[in-house]
């Protein structure tokens, strides 16, 4: 029987601040072609929420609290997922903050915990994790990229900073571990229907559209908001052997943001 190259059937997934956005979806998908999905967030309370919301959609996830910036907990949760899971066959680096602040206005602080979690984080987790892929000769790291990690915008210093530094970190890890068997990609989603973007979706006092969700459907060939369950299918490529011959890659899921010059208004 041929076998299906995207199956991640007995793989173990860890994908980090899932308790809900992009992460949950992500986690969805992969538990559609078999993984067993493990996630952690920050705070217990997201934990139990995202175990509850798992198992309305009939998926037995495993959650833990844990805080990517922090290394000894980074560690202890990995030592925790050996003992109480299994191995960790796939990372996906997801969780990430925003701060939307004029960096003229942007104290050293916000700007240091946007690069903490969204760049720092990736390290730590995947420096985590890194060791038994060597080991197994075999692994996945995905890492959630941004547009920012192309193009800047006004309030975005630290975030953009961050996610080009992502890119980069994957491509390094592509080419110091490619040898290991061990693959890492990065996806880098458009404009995405989740918490993060509400801001930028805010019906105005006047009921009309928020000009940031006008903009970015007018920059959006499909001229709408992406959803989150659309990184679903590219991830599972990253994840899966289909995309054993794919290092170093950033995989823009945008609608086709990139390619576009905008409509005229
Ligand atoms: P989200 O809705 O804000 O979810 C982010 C998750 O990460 C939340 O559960 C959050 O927990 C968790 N988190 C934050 N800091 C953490 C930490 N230190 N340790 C562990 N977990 C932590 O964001 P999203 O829209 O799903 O985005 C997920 C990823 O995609 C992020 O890396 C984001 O930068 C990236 N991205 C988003 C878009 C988009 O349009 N939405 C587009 C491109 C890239 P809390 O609830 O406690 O904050
Ligand atoms: C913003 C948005 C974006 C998205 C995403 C785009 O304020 O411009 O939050 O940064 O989150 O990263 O790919």
């Amino acid at each position: 029987m041929a076998t299906n190259i995207f199956s991640l059937e007995g793989k173990n997934a860890w994908i980090t601040g899932a308790s809900y956005g992009i992460g949950f979806n992500i986690a969805k998908a992969f538990h559609a072609a078999g993984a067993k999905i493990i996630f952690n967030d920050i705070k217990q309370e997201l934990v139990d929420k995202g175990i509850a919301a798992y198992k309305a959609e009939g998926i037995d996830a495993t959650g833990y609290v844990c805080d990517v910036t922090n290394e000894e907990q980074v560690k202890a949760l990995v030592e925790q997922i050996h003992k109480e899971v299994g191995q960790i066959d796939i990372l996906v680096n997801n969780a990430g903050i925003i701060k939307r602040i004029p960096m003229h206005e942007m104290k050293r602080a916000e700007f240091q915990q946007v690069i903490d979690i969204d760049l720092v984080g990736p390290f730590i987790c995947s420096s985590a994790v890194i060791p038994e892929m060597m080991e197994r000769r075999e692994g996945k790291i995905i890492n959630i990229c941004s547009m920012m990690s192309e193009l800047g915008r006004e309030t975005v210093s630290a975030y953009a900073a961050a996610k080009g530094g992502l890119k980069m970190l994957t491509r390094n890890i592509c080419s110091e571990y490619g040898e290991y068997n061990i693959q890492c990609n990065g996806i880098g989603p458009g404009y995405i229907a989740t918490p993060q973007t509400a801001p930028l979706r805010e019906i105005q006092p006047d009921g009309s559209r928020h000009p940031f969700d006008k903009f970015i459907c007018a920059k959006t060939p499909a001229g709408r908001w992406l959803d989150p369950s659309e990184l679903g299918g590219p991830a599972v490529f990253l994840a899966s052997h289909a995309s054993d011959a794919v290092n170093g890659h950033i995989l823009y899921v945008d609608g086709g943001i990139l390619a576009y010059i905008g409509k005229q208004p």
